[in-house]
């Protein structure tokens, strides 16, 4: 075991508001200093569980706020049922996985990776995160879950010690290249999803004037960048954070609650 731990760093944030660009970029920060870290990204979507989670997430493009009420109607109404199983016929292909087992796929693969990161953390690594517990929240309940039975599932995960939220405005997140092809990568999703993030920010550590961390705290920091701004002075700021987190021995940990 190493004497200190290693610091767990988290990017939360829309789709396209630049989290996997900024994980790459802390990453090779911290690399540079001769330190070790290590990426991990949720949905992890090499692991059993994580391939179900890629084959729903890739199998619909619809928002996911309406669907809900169609499989509560499958399960109410024969004639629903006869229409929705030509449907489902019609396309093999897409995952009909109800919300909240999918929630729990999405928990599953957080615990799924918990022994390796204390291992990581323990031994004096970084963890420079994309995704994590806010990300399951807050999409789970933009499509109407409670908040309560959406975040109970990751209750004792390991928490991280920083988390970044790219604070990206829609119209610009929504217009970059590649967005719309997955479920959950509309722009009204988007701005339910929104909404969720800014409740959750509200609940979290507010963010310090300079920049240190509150000690009597037993919640992470969160710090909410405007993702609008250059790649570099976003970096910058995140770096600049990073230096701010206090050192914590190995078994040391926010856990989530
Ligand atoms: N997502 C991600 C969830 O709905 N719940 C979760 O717990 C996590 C980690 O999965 F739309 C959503 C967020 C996003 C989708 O994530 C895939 P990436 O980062 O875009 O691959
Ligand atoms: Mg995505």
């Amino acid at each position: 075991m190493a004497a200190k731990r290693g610091k767990f760093i988290l990017f939360e944030g829309l789709d396209r508001s630049g989290k996997s660009t900024q994980t790459r970029l802390l990453l090779n920060a911290i690399r540079q200093r001769g330190k070790q870290a290590e990426q991990l990204s949720f949905p992890d979507r090499k692991t059993l569980i994580g391939k179900l989670i890629g084959d729903y997430l890739r199998g619909s493009s619809k928002p996911a706020s309406s669907e809900g009420k169609d499989k509560i109607q499958i399960e109410n109404s024969e004639t629903l049922v006869d229409e929705k199983s030509k449907d489902i016929k019609q396309t093999e292909n897409e995952s009909v996985l109800d919300d909240k087992a999918i929630h729990l796929l999405f928990s599953a693969n957080r615990w799924e990776k918990q022994t390796l990161m204390r291992k990581l953390l323990d031994s004096g690594v970084d963890l420079v995160v994309d995704r994590y517990i806010y990300s399951g929240i807050a999409f789970s309940c933009a499509k109407g879950m409670d908040f309560d039975w959406c975040k109970a599932p990751d209750v004792g995960l390991i928490a991280p010690d920083l988390v970044v939220f790219l604070n990206v405005n829609i119209e610009e997140s929504t217009a970059r290249e590649g967005f719309g092809s997955e479920r959950y990568e509309t722009r009204q999703f988007q701005s339910l999803v929104l909404k969720q993030f800014q409740k959750l920010e509200k609940m979290a550590v507010p963010q310090s004037s300079n920049h240190s961390l509150d000690v009597v705290s037993q919640q992470p920091l969160w710090i909410t960048i405007n993702a609008s701004q250059s790649i570099d002075s976003i970096s910058k700021s995140v770096i600049s954070y990073y230096n701010s987190l206090q050192d914590k021995s190995p078994g040391d940990y926010f856990i989530f609650k």
